[in-house]
């Protein structure tokens, strides 16, 4: 499906270029437009991918923060959005949004600018678009500390509510210990754009016209986002004989024999066993599958690796398993890839642990915040008072 994507923050930003980059080398066509909106000037200028102009990369709050950020404000962060909105709108003007089929809004919830901003914002497209409104938010790492965690259960609240579903990403789930965190981004955004560009560009076919059993439309994508809530994924994939002349390809064109059986059976037992791998291997944001109110079960990869039996196969397992009613699935085909991939989309889920942890801390950090206020206070008072009784003591 083709996406107009924003970056709103840092964060946000970084993973919009890399979803342009991942576009650009597989030729998906899934980002149809990209911008940048950030308060801080130097992270707009470090960008790669999203054009160089005040079109697509905009900078809000020049006149508050002079183009330095807002320094994890998240309250401040919402502000400027509000006040700057139109300069975001301008930018937006440019988008050719009768071609697109929804928008999508990056942002780490951690931090000021995209965190306070991206709900701002969704609910301003919501406003004027009727194409549906994602928001892909990345939560913190628990080891960022309490303002980030307090921003980030802030913001999941009113973003969750702006748009038509949000998207997770947890940056604690899928921390690496022993690495740079600049090193460590740049591993976790490959795995961001992975997998929901093998996720997106399943809605974006007609590149090469494969031949396809069953293949996902945008739309399934759409009616299994539809409803809001919170979204996770699950991925898997595994590399595959490409050559056509050596396995089922050809056997299956030249009639059915036993070495046609058998590889129908493997490639049925593969993709039975990668659709298990994604949906109980680590999600975007880990959580109980049992409960999801929709899911979507997309196979990738090469079309003689892929067949209806086996997508079908993994579909009844995810309805048991999630007790949903609301199971869709279909294949991608790519016929250059060396790869078959399971994507698993689980929509509308409830059971999630993090999100839980969050909070609690998130209120305990207001707390502590509200009570070293007022300790302060009290402190100032005293030190006022103690310097009045002396100052009293001297007449
Ligand atoms: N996955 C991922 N997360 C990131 C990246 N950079 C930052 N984060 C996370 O995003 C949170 C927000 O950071 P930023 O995006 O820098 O914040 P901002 O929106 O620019 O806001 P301010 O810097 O406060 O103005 C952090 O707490 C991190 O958890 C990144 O490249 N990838
Ligand atoms: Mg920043």
């Amino acid at each position: 499906m083709k996406l107009a994507m924003v970056g709103f923050g840092q964060a946000g930003g970084k993973i919009v270029d890399k979803f342009l980059e991942y576009d650009q080398k597989h030729g998906s066509g899934i980002v149809r437009d990209a911008i940048a909106v950030n308060t801080a000037k130097a992270d707009l200028m470090g960008l790669q991918h999203i054009p160089d102009n005040d079109q697509k990369r905009v900078l809000i709050g020049q006149s508050r923060v002079k183009g330095h950020g807002v320094g994890a404000d998240n309250e401040l962060g919402a502000e400027v959005a509000e006040e700057d909105i139109d300069e975001i709108q301008g930018a937006i003007d440019s988008v050719p949004v009768h071609e697109v089929d929804a928008f999508l809004i990056v942002a780490g919830l951690g931090g000021g600018t995209g965190s306070g901003g991206s709900p701002v914002l969704a609910k301003h497209l919501q406003h004027i678009y009727t194409e549906p409104v994602y928001g892909l938010g990345v939560l913190p790492g628990s080891d960022e500390g309490g303002i980030y965690t307090l921003n980030a259960a802030r913001s999941f609240q009113t973003f969750v509510r702006e748009v038509d579903n949000l998207l997770v990403f947890d940056n604690d789930a899928w921390r690496k210990t022993g690495e740079s965190v600049q090193g460590g981004y740049d591993e976790i955004n490959e795995e961001i754009v992975t997998r929901f560009g093998v996720l997106f560009g399943a809605g974006e076919i007609g590149q090469g016209g494969e031949v396809a059993e069953s293949v996902v439309d945008s739309s399934e994508i759409i009616n299994t986002l539809e409803g809001g809530g919170v979204s996770t994924i699950g991925y898997a994939s595994e590399t595959v004989e490409t050559s056509s002349s050596g396995g089922g390809f050809l056997s299956r064109i030249t009639g059915g024999n036993d070495t046609d059986d058998l590889d129908t059976t493997h490639t049925t037992n593969r993709i039975t066993s990668l659709v298990r791998k994604a949906a109980l291997g680590r999600l975007t944001l880990p959580c109980e599958i049992e409960g999801s109110e929709r899911a979507l079960l997309v196979l990738a990869g090469p079309p003689q690796h892929l067949n209806r039996k086996g997508i079908e196969r993994g579909r009844k397992w995810i309805e048991e398993q999630t007790g949903s009613m609301e199971v869709r699935g279909g294949d991608y085909p790519i016929t250059s890839s060396g790869r078959v991939a399971s994507v698993v989309l689980l929509s509308g889920v409830t059971n999630v642990p993090r999100i839980k942890e969050l909070q609690q801390v998130a209120i305990e950090a207001q707390d502590n915040i509200d009570d070293i206020r007022q300790e302060s206070e009290d402190n100032l008072d005293d030190l006022i008072n103690d310097d009045e009784d002396e100052l009293e003591s001297l007449f």
